[in-house]
């Protein structure tokens, strides 16, 4: 139960940053203001809308518009650092090397830096965090077209450097390759939604769509490398996503086993190509065949070439699981190696205490358990780039700011940090909590909250919550020399 897990006095390096996440198409709104085209995201969530609980993201936050104040609203809560994602189509309305670029979206963003460093607080800037320009998905389907997609992005990309280099200092190429690949192109659960029963080729796109983004990845740090480093010295990488998975049943190999090949599955799939520079595990290889894509010879040297280029791993993470090894494959296409995925073990232990969301439960020990198993397998600093957690009832105001599963949470979290940082030798470098404000949450709409900050989506209020404080409190504690 939660009041048994305590969070120690909180331990974390003076040169530690904190800071918050958000996500252009969750927050900013002003979707077709300014010359703005349209991303598959406002597509997605028009066209059906039950997909997204009835409601899009066309005011959202209304960031778009509300800028000067949500930096405001950071600088008085003291964070060290602001990541936040470029909407593609908003400064290339339909996305392609050969489109007009429109100034006004770039002002925004020049703006919106300008402001952050005025206040001390360093941009972390994501090029795409879901929301590819509708036009290119219409052109050659977006990431379906591995040739195609990577020069569009390697376009976009230097557009960025070239606009906003001199002052953003941390990229990121893609966040969470894992849910583009599985959520959006074999459950369909987001856009642009291709799944069994919109008729597309669920055995093969997901792996041709990591293919890309992959390729995609290795070539714009390639390019940054090359014609902006050495001008800039900023770093850049990307952001995976991944739950640590404990066995369903600790003392059965077969499901130990398991526990490791589901990470495999999810994080290897990424990492062993962009961090290593090798091919996909060999496990995925041997439950999936030909329909995991084979990198060419070319291929190849660029990964090994860039592997060493990117500067840290970005880490978003939320909750631990149990895999088991299932005894007979499942029904249908068994993509995941034979394995079942579930919150309580074979002994009727749940994973952790439930949050607003049952696939989230708090479990501070595995956190600390994947930050060793990316630190052994990839040996980069570590920036936690999205944790938090949505809380019971917080569309009343009243109950919202009253966030103490959210505090305690982020503070077991912190915790789990510090021992790995101090126990276990790992290097983490920063913690960004998801998220700044309550926003447009996918295809949960508006129904789930995880912000620090309440946001009213009739007034567009802004309201710290006790947990934004708490953050506060923790860092500028840190701060003060040791007594
Ligand atoms: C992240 N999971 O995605 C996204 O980067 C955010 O945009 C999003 O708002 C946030 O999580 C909260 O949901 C995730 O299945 C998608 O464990 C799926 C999982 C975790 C995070």
């Amino acid at each position: 139960p939660l009041d048994q897990m305590v969070v120690e006095e909180l331990r974390l390096p003076p040169t530690f940053a904190w800071g918050t996440a958000t996500a252009a198409y969750q927050i900013e709104g002003g979707t077709s203001q300014d010359g703005k085209g349209p991303s598959i995201w406002d597509i997605f969530s028009h066209i059906e809308p039950s997909r997204t609980n009835g409601e899009n993201g066309d005011i959202a936050c209304d960031h778009y518009n509300r800028a000067a104040e949500d930096v405001e609203l950071m600088s008085s809560l003291g964070v060290d650092v602001y990541r936040f994602s470029i909407s593609w189509p908003r400064i290339i309305p339909l996305g392609g090397r050969n489109d007009p670029i429109n100034e006004k979206g770039i002002a925004f963003y020049n703006n919106l830096i300008d402001q952050l460093l005025d206040r001390d607080i360093e941009p972390v800037v994501t090029l795409y965090h879901w929301d590819v320009p509708q036009g290119l998905y219409d052109r050659y389907k977006a990431f379906l077209n591995t040739a195609e997609f990577q020069a569009d992005f390697i376009h976009y990309a230097r557009l960025c450097f070239t606009r906003f280099g001199d002052r953003v200092k941390k990229w990121v190429t893609f966040n969470e390759p894992y849910i583009i690949s599985i959520f959006a192109h074999l459950n369909g659960t987001l856009a642009p939604g291709h799944c069994v029963a919109e008729g597309t080729d669920t055995t093969t796109e997901p792996w041709r769509v990591g293919h890309t983004l992959i390729l995609s990845h290795a070539a714009v740090v390639d390019m940054y490398t090359t014609e902006f480093h050495y001008s800039q010295k900023g770093d850049i990488s990307i952001v995976l996503n991944g739950s640590f998975y404990e066995p369903w049943d600790a003392t059965d190999k077969v499901h130990r086993d398991a526990a490791e090949r589901r990470m495999v599955f999810y994080i290897g799939w990424f990492g062993d190509p962009i961090f290593l520079g090798q091919d996909y595990p060999s496990e995925m290889r041997a439950a999936l065949g030909s329909r995991l894509p084979a990198f060419t010879d070319k291929e190849r040297r660029l990964l090994s070439r860039t592997a060493p280029n990117n500067a840290f791993y970005g880490m978003n993470h939320y909750s631990t699981k149990y895999a088991r090894t299932l005894s007979e494959p499942p029904a249908g296409d068994d993509w995941t190696g034979n394995i079942a995925e579930s919150s309580v073990n074979k002994f009727g232990q749940e994973v952790g205490p439930v949050t607003a969301v049952n696939w989230l439960r708090v479990a501070p020990d595995g956190f600390r358990k994947l930050l060793n198993w990316v630190w052994q397998r990839y040996h980069l600093p570590v920036i936690v780039t999205e944790n938090g957690c949505p809380c019971p009832g917080e569309t009343d105001v009243q109950i919202a700011v009253d966030d103490k599963l959210r505090e305690k949470y982020i503070g077991l979290y912190l915790d789990a940090i510090s021992r790995a940082i101090y126990e276990d030798g790992v290097q983490v470098t920063g913690y960004y909590a998801w998220t700044l404000m309550d926003n447009f949450e996918w295809s949960a709409g508006y129904g789930s909250r995880f912000g620090i900050v309440h946001t009213d989506f009739d007034t567009l209020k802004r309201t710290p919550k006790n947990s934004a404080y708490y953050l506060k409190a923790t860092f500028a504690r840190r701060r003060q020399p040791a007594t």
